[in-house]
């Protein structure tokens, strides 16, 4: 057992190695140097931007001899490194974190108030990198800050997108995408090593030839290249001392231009190859969920992965290296299936490049991959068309064959004369068009395949893998996610933070089941007080930043309720707005007296796919629904609805510590984990929730009276779907949903257009494929208890304290732990 976190050594191990002085006087004097040399700029004449990123590299500087110092250990340990390879990092702003991590906080706000600066300006001017969609990202940031904390060699290898998730805007209620210009004004964060940069090729063909023993080999002859250029981002652990690093690619066409074109007046033609290229690491795509087939899409993978593979055989490694033994030098986690393209890379780099047999050649890749799937819904599972494999990486398509074939032998040994068996384990799909289906290759190369959540890991087995799962069950294994306590609840909740330390002390941080220690205080009143007391502050920050931010106004003493997550039908948002619909509705037809209404404001977050239509559709109508209920004075300001466009994780830390109520009610069965549920309930919001991904742990850990569970089960969801699923029944026979859904199509929200909602309201009506019209009764009698719970204070915050109390288990320390000792078997450093 590797037991908690290391518990930080500080201040010994803050003290920089040959860094500025870690005073106020060394720190403002390394900031003044910063502005004036790197900025150009006196203090007098700088712009928030300018002390922003002085600011930054100042912070920068005090991490950088233990960023150095850990690369040398490491390198001279000759451990075993984690190479996480990951499409996405969502990594959020990075000052906070650095700040926190190398404990200069309160240095830095008393340096820069000597400057009549002030920290919170300054930090309010990073725009976070986006890199990232949702759920999937923020895992591997979370991943790679609890790996950093708790002492374990890694680098996280992904794309450096020039342009992350989109920035949302709405438009008369509608969202429109506008791009992410996160390098705008600086990016004082990255190292970019263009002296490092390696080639990517793609195209052409592959050839056989004999070599010098006579043995037959191939060569790939491909027809045009890339350069990938390295970025490296410090990635510093919780006061430990240990700077692991992030590195993200970039691309680059291996010619600027064509002089010859461009001197006969053709600039266009001239910079082509290179507008080509660039294209590569352009922009982060936007599906979350359902990928799009895309070819820029595969260049991506590829190319981030040939990247990371070369760059770690050939610069992290002796030069001396036997090949054969890489399994004890890095593990390669696969971030669900977009980097599984580094299965058949590895191969080729190993029988092409270092004359490896297919045997050896397969022996050691397979020790060293691991894969995570994060997802249930069928339409998320990569299949790649062989048309477009084949002609974009031919070599790879070869040896993608030749891995099914002896897949396919392996299964007919196993299961003689079962040919159908065979045809169902194939990695290449024949219908709707030949493919290679990702996830097969991946499960069927790693030692160990993970679902992310109890739930899950179950039913990808039986469900999405049952024949995998079959014939090599000890491959498969559950990892339930986690969140970094650090960034969620220490920088995110200040107050919350001081109270929990001033009551167990500060080891929490590291040790997140020391929260536990906490339960007794649930029955303090004076503690429920100050713990109140928190949140209440939690909510006036929240208040100030939505009135700025957005130009919204939270009422004060309302339960604040809230939904952040990617817009999805699975998610279920459609769901929650039907029970404020419904609310509205009673109220306006005076079926409910106003002040029976527990005084309540709905945030809602999201952002779409651009190309989803029936997630924007959704999208507009909440903000129809916001903008009629917000302003009906029937409703005497008791029902409120907010919609905050631009939901990131800068938000996220911002609505999350301030929230009462957590809504979690996807469709059972389709949420692999949640890692949002975990946030909330470590900041003290109580959950209303179905029996989906990580919510199922969440209430057994923190006990079913202080988790408000609703909706079918997966097992009855299954059972209705096979019975026949009739959502108009639903409409038919509950007057009250009926009278919700009425509305809507009334034109009441759309100013007496009645058919502007059609397509979501016929959606529910006619197919409703995530079953909200089945879960809706049952959704609204929980939200009666949240009510009923809500009005006893008292009650309400014990329960609060509880759920904090009783969360440790989500934290990202603890999944690592169990990576490490189930998957990587990768040892902390000393
Ligand atoms: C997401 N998957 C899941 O939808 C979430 O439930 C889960 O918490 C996160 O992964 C992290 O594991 C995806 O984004 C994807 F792309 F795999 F579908």
């Amino acid at each position: 057992d590797l037991g908690p976190a290391r518990t930080p050594t500080h201040p010994v191990a803050t003290a920089p190695v040959n860094g500025p002085l870690f005073s106020v006087d060394g720190f403002v004097k390394e900031f003044i140097h910063e502005l004036n040399t790197a900025q150009g700029v006196a203090l007098a004449r700088s712009s928030v931007n300018d002390q922003y990123l002085a600011l930054a590299r100042t912070v920068k500087n005090y991490l950088m001899a233990r960023w150095l110092d850990t690369n040398r250990k490491t390198r001279e340990a000759k451990v075993k490194t984690v190479g996480y390879l990951s499409a996405e990092y969502l990594l959020g702003r990075q000052l906070g974190n650095a700040l926190l991590a190398s404990d200069l906080n309160e240095i830095a706000d008393k340096g820069l108030e000597l400057c009549g600066l002030d920290l919170v300006t300054l930090r309010n001017q990073e725009v976070e990198p986006g890199l990232g969609n949702g759920g999937l990202g923020r895992l591997a940031a979370c991943f790679i800050d609890s790996l950093a904390t708790m002492n374990v060699p890694c680098i996280g290898y992904g794309i450096r997108y020039e342009y992350g998730i989109f920035r949302q805007t709405f438009v008369d209620g509608r969202q429109v995408e506008q791009p992410d210009t996160w390098l705008a004004l600086g990016s004082p964060w990255e190292f970019p090593h263009p002296d490092a940069s390696v080639q990517v090729n793609f195209g052409g063909h592959t050839e056989k030839y004999r070599d010098a023993d006579g043995k037959e080999r191939t060569h790939w002859l491909p027809d045009w290249n890339v350069l990938g250029v390295p970025y490296n981002y410090m990635v510093p652990g919780y006061l430990n001392g240990r700077v692991n690093t992030l590195r993200l690619w970039s691309a680059q066409a291996t010619k600027a231009f064509d002089l010859p074109t461009f001197n006969a007046g053709d600039y266009a033609q001239a910079v082509r190859a290179q507008t080509f290229a660039e294209n590569i690491s352009k922009v982060l795509y936007p599906e979350d969920s359902t990928p799009q087939g895309k070819e820029l899409r595969l260049q991506q993978q590829y190319f981030f992965v040939a990247c990371s593979l070369r760059d770690f055989i050939d610069n992290e490694l002796e030069d001396d290296f036997d090949l054969h033994h890489l399994d004890e030098r890095i593990i390669l986690q696969l971030n669900d299936t977009h980097p599984v393209i580094a299965v058949p890379e590895l191969m080729r780099i190993l029988m092409d490049e270092k004359g490896f047999d297919w045997d050896e050649a397969w022996a050691v890749t397979t020790k060293c991959f691991a894969y995570t799937c994060h997802t249930l819904l069928p339409e998320a599972l990569e299949v790649w068309p062989t048309e477009l494999l084949g002609r974009l990486l031919p070599r790879h398509l070869e040896i993608i064959y030749a891995i099914n074939e002896q897949l396919l032998e392996e299964v007919r040994e196993a299961y003689p004369g079962d040919e159908l068996r065979a045809r169902r384990m194939s990695i290449i799909a024949e219908f709707p068009e030949r493919g290679v289906r990702m996830a097969y290759l991946a499960t069927y190369a790693a030692t160990k395949v993970n679902g992310v959540a109890a739930l899950h890991s179950q039913l990808l087995r039986d469900k999405v893998l049952p024949d995998f799962s079959e014939m090599w069950p000890d491959r498969f294994t559950n990892v339930t996610n986690g969140v970094t306590p650090r960034r969620f609840v220490k920088m995110a909740n200040p107050k919350l933070s001081e109270l929990i330390s001033d009551t167990i002390g500060g080891g929490w941080v590291t040790d997140l089941e020391r929260l536990r220690e906490l339960e007794p205080f649930a029955d303090d009143p004076d503690f429920r007080a100050q713990f109140a007391a928190a949140k209440d502050w939690n909510k006036r920050r929240l208040a100030e930043v939505l009135r700025k931010r957005d130009g919204i106004d939270l009422p004060d003493g309302h339960l604040l309720d809230v939904m952040v997550k990617r817009l999805h039908e699975y998610k279920r948002q459609s769901l929650k707005l039907l029970h404020v619909v419904s609310l509205y509705e009673q109220v306006i037809s005076g079926k409910l007296p106003v002040d029976q209404l527990t005084p309540r404001t709905v945030v809602f977050g999201a952002k779409a796919a651009p190309g989803y239509k029936m997630a924007k559709d959704t999208i507009h109508l909440i903000n129809r629904v916001a903008a009629t209920v917000s302003a009906d004075p029937r409703l005497e300001g008791r029902l409120k609805v907010a919609f905050p466009a631009n939901y990131n994780v800068t938000l996220a830390e911002k609505l999350i510590p301030a929230a009462d109520l957590s809504e979690q009610i996807s469709l059972a069965g389709m949420e692999a984990s949640g890692t949002g549920n975990m946030k909330f309930a470590l900041n003290g919001a109580l959950t209303i929730g179905t029996d989906d991904g990580a919510n199922v742990e969440i209430r057994e850990l923190v006990g079913d009276k202080h988790f408000f569970l609703f909706g079918m089960n997966e097992p009855q969801v299954a059972e209705l779907g096979a019975k026949g699923y009739n959502p108009e029944s639903y409409y038919e026979d509950n007057p009250q949903l009926k009278a919700a859904l009425d509305l809507v199509l009334s034109g009441h929200f759309s100013g007496g257009d009645q058919h502007l909602f059609d397509a979501v309201v016929y959606n529910l009506l006619n197919s409703d494929r995530f079953m909200a019209l089945a879960d809706f009764q049952s959704y609204v009698d929980a939200q009666a208890r949240v009510e009923e719970r809500y009005a006893d204070t008292d009650a309400w915050t014990r329960s609060a304290v509880l759920n904090v109390a009783r969360s440790g288990f989500f934290s990202s320390d603890r999944s690592m732990r169990e990576y490490i000792q189930r998957i990587w078997h990768t040892q902390p450093m000393m």
